[in-house]
């Protein structure tokens, strides 16, 4: 079925004259916003331009919605508590072919796009790499025209704003709605009643038969905001839904006629905190109740929307597994197994087992981490508080699992207790993923290596029970924002190398290869890669008044700040080479700019102690005259989606160095690679199918594999053995210890160095000088500038494959089944 063929509108020709585009933005900034041009700020100018293209994108929007009920086309739902998307306004505009419009539209009016696009706050509604690549996926269903809706909250304040006072990480509240969010369309009267609490109540319909009602002692609201999600080449258009809470009662009018007027809102205030802020993920176990409540929230909204969609084209649920797919995006909405199993039994009167093959047929998950501490578990009495019904038929679901296990596998106590959804060992909890794991017909992991631990360690159990179940979808990246958009100098050299076969066809860069070599390319493609760079050295100048060589080599490591990713280890290494420098000064050294970006969860103390270290290090050397431009250290403050778009087209090498089998997946190696980065890593991850794609020769890869880190964490082998046997890393780290880089304080990092002495979880220093020969090798290969950019070409040619157009395909075809335009 050719899902583009019914459903295509053109744009209307007065949408493709600037004239016309400039008449609707000042017509918005007059009649939307109330403003004059003389009068309009950069804010202004952009929320018009926003809802001129907005009104670009409607038309298609409806029609393809439209069109794909009518035509009885199957629907994906992707649950996601997180959406990470960044700004929109470029997005829109690439994906409709309107750049050079919108720029001539602006003008005239004395408006540089440019700035107008960077008044655009960023929607930052996830935390890192789980909610980016929900974001990606978002935009190739829309680019591959698969008709489908991503389901989340529309919290109030996203991801914390990092403000870095004295090297110390502070958090701040983000914004990001104050000044009005023109992509989404609030829907009032879309709204569903989520319950909460009261007790359940059995009802005898029957000899045979038995009905459960619900009786909550509280409801409230889940009300809907649509942002339009368009597609590469505008063609379809699906949406993006996210919930907000709304109380059901939103004042006690008798409490406020006796003068409460505190009291007469309090229940409000609470009812509506379940959508203000997105929770720290990366955070240790989320026992908040509040977490709780915001997974049910959104889950029993998404059904309840999506289960009143389906019935209102095909009448009954039976048909459900067939017309609808629902991914669920890690744990974090696996509550839906219980709720679409509720929706079954006690509102459609759906017998247990019919219930049960609706929902297995219809759910499948994602896991994205086997960090033991980020499995998510409930403690069954909040469970029981909370969602008394959902608690039963968990405990049902978990009775008839159970006995399936027993009946292969009579008397296997242990097997028992490892595959219940019940936990009984520290206080009785429900597991997240077991729930999820069971409810589904498939689960997968986020790369080869991750997919194979998966089945290795935490569904062990469950992979033998039901092999096949565990397949692996390796992550992507959209190449439109991480190509096109934020590289636009790259973009043009490739069209012009290759043509822009490309733009649709990701592994069309292929064609790059033949380049590689070629010097006069080499020449315009370093060319492109030094004008990036200094508009990055411009915004570090702006940020942090240092000024860095665009000709050195930008050696980034931007990501979450946490201990298996091991910013550590690049610091360490910094201090290493900065020794080396100072005993050796005259040597040809490669000159490097280190680039570090990331936040850390609000609670995590080792991981805000390294961004000081990284400041500390950093302090010494930029102000060390012996080092001159040979080493420079620069943290850039409150990473987010639109600063990647800044670094990554900059990078020259791209550190992945987490400890292996730590990264699930990884997609900032992608996007890095993608721009012509050559990658520093570990077998970790996807690193592992960049290697493959890419070629042992360009890529540097180091350190201990997945094996060896166990085998060594299983003997107890202590830090102290590598450090022992490491001249260069005991000098470091005695440096460290003694306070060099901490004078004001010289005890600061005691306990950071006696961890790495001790049990070194992450293999710091186990992998230490692994890593310091790479980055040797890494500085040789540099030094031989044409053996470089050879590398780096390679590496935006050998890409293709990550592009999550790829993924989603594959998750299509092998999980939703649903057709998909090759
Ligand atoms: C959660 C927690 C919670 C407890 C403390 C430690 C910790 C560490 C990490 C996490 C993240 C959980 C889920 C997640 O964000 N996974 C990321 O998903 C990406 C997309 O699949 C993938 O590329 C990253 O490798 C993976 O870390």
């Amino acid at each position: 079925m050719d899902t583009l063929a019914n459903s295509y509108v053109p744009l209307p020709a007065e949408a493709l004259d600037a004239d016309a585009m400039r008449a609707a933005i000042v017509r918005k900034l007059t009649y939307d916003l109330g403003k004059s041009q003389a009068g309009a700020r950069d804010r202004d100018w952009f929320m018009a331009t926003a809802l001129a293209v907005r009104d670009r994108i409607v038309d298609r929007w409806l029609s393809v919605t439209r069109a794909a009920y009518e035509g009885g086309q199957k629907q994906v739902y992707y649950l996601s508590l997180e959406f990470l998307i960044g700004r929109l306004l470029r997005d829109g505009v690439t994906n409709l072919g309107l750049t050079e419009l919108v720029s001539e539209a602006l003008a005239p009016l004395g408006v540089d796009f440019e700035k107008v696009r960077q008044a655009e706050p960023d929607a930052a509604l996830g935390n890192g790499g789980l909610g980016r690549l929900a974001a990606c996926f978002m935009e190739s269903l829309a680019s591959l025209a698969i008709p489908a809706f991503g389901y989340g909250i529309r919290y109030e304040h996203g991801l914390f704003r990092q403000i870095i006072r004295d090297g110390w990480q502070q958090e701040y509240p983000e914004d990001w709605l104050n000044f009005g969010n023109p992509w989404e369309y609030a829907r009032p009267e879309i709204a569903y009643d989520i319950g909460f609490g009261g007790a359940v109540e059995a009802v005898i319909v029957s000899e045979a038969r038995m009905r459960h009602v619900w009786h909550p002692a509280e409801t409230v609201q889940a009300v809907a905001y649509d942002t339009p999600v368009v597609g590469w080449r505008g063609q379809h258009v699906n949406t993006l839904r996210l919930w907000s809470a709304r109380a059901a009662d939103p004042l006690k009018l008798d409490a406020f006629n006796y003068g409460d007027h505190v009291g007469a809102l309090a229940d409000r205030v609470r009812q509506e905190s379940i959508c203000k802020v997105l929770y720290p993920s990366d955070e240790s176990p989320a026992g908040q109740e509040l977490r709780l409540k915001q997974e049910y929230f959104f889950a029993s909204a998404a059904l309840q929307d999506l289960v009143r969609r389906h019935l209102r084209v095909y009448g009954d649920l039976k048909s459900l597994p067939d017309k609808v797919s629902i991914q669920l995006n890690d744990t974090h909405p696996a509550i839906a197994v219980a709720e679409l199993m509720r929706i079954c039994l006690d509102l459609h009167g759906i017998a247990w087992d019919e219930a049960w093959e609706i929902t297995q047929g219809t759910v499948s998950y994602t896991n994205h981490t086997l960090l033991p501490e980020a499995l998510e578990s409930w403690a069954v009495p909040l469970m029981e508080r909370l969602l008394p019904r959902h608690m039963q038929i968990i405990y049902l679901i978990n009775a008839f699992h159970l006995d399936r296990v027993r009946a292969k596998h009579p008397g296997d106590t242990r097997l028992l207790s490892s595959v219940s959804l019940i936990e009984e060992d520290h206080g009785r909890r429900v597991r997240m993923g077991h729930l999820a794991f069971v409810g589904s017909h498939k689960v997968n992991g986020v790369s080869a290596l991750h997919s194979d631990l998966l089945k290795r360690t935490v569904f062990k159990d469950f992979h033998a029970l039901e092999p096949g179940k565990v397949v692996n979808k390796t992550n992507g990246i959209t190449f439109r924002r991480w190509l096109q958009q934020c590289n636009p100098g790259l973009t043009g050299l490739l069209t012009e190398a290759i043509g822009p076969a490309f733009l649709d066809n990701a592994e069309a860069l292929k064609d790059l290869a033949p380049l590689a070599g070629d010097a006069a390319f080499q020449q315009k493609f370093l060319a492109v890669k030094r004008q990036n760079k200094e508009a990055l050295a411009t915004l570090i100048r702006s940020q942090l008044d240092i000024r860095v060589d665009p000709h050195a080599m930008f050696d980034v490591q931007i990501k979450r700040i946490h201990e298996y990713k091991r910013q550590l280890l690049n610091v360490l290494e910094t201090i290493a080479l900065y020794d080396a420098i100072r005993s050796q000064p005259t040597r040809d050294w490669v000159p490097r700019v280190k680039i570090f970006a990331g936040k850390a969860a609000a609670s995590y103390h080792r991981a805000k102690q390294i961004i000081k270290l990284a400041h500390d290090v950093a302090r010494v050397i930029n102000s060390d005259p012996t080092v001159r431009n040979l080493l420079k250290v620069v943290f850039l403050p409150n990473y987010n989606v639109s600063l990647a778009e800044m670094i990554v087209p900059a990078a020259d090498l791209s550190e992945q160095i987490s400890t292996a089998g730590m990264e699930a997946s990884g997609t900032g190696n992608m996007k890095l690679g993608l721009n012509g980065a050559l990658t520093i890593g570990t077998l970790d991850g996807a690193n592992v199918e960049m290697l493959e794609h890419v070629g042992a020769e360009n890529i540097f890869i180091f350190g201990m594999t997945t094996e060896e880190v166990e085998a060594r964490r299983r003997e107890g082998v202590q830090g102290s053995a590598a450090i022992a046997a490491s001249s260069r890393l005991s000098e470091v780290l005695e440096a460290v210890r003694s306070g060099v880089f901490s004078p004001d304080d010289r005890n600061r990092y005691r306990d950071l160095v006696d961890a790495l002495c001790g049990s070194d979880y992450f293999m710091v220093a186990a992998d230490f000088d692994a890593y310091f020969e790479s980055q040797r090798q890494v500085a040789t290969r540099w030094a031989d500038q044409a053996a470089w950019q050879r590398s780096a070409i390679l590496n935006t040619a050998h890409m293709g494959w990550f592009s999550s157009d790829r993924t989603i395909r594959d998750y299509a075809q092998e999980i939703w089944q649903v057709p998909v335009r090759r």
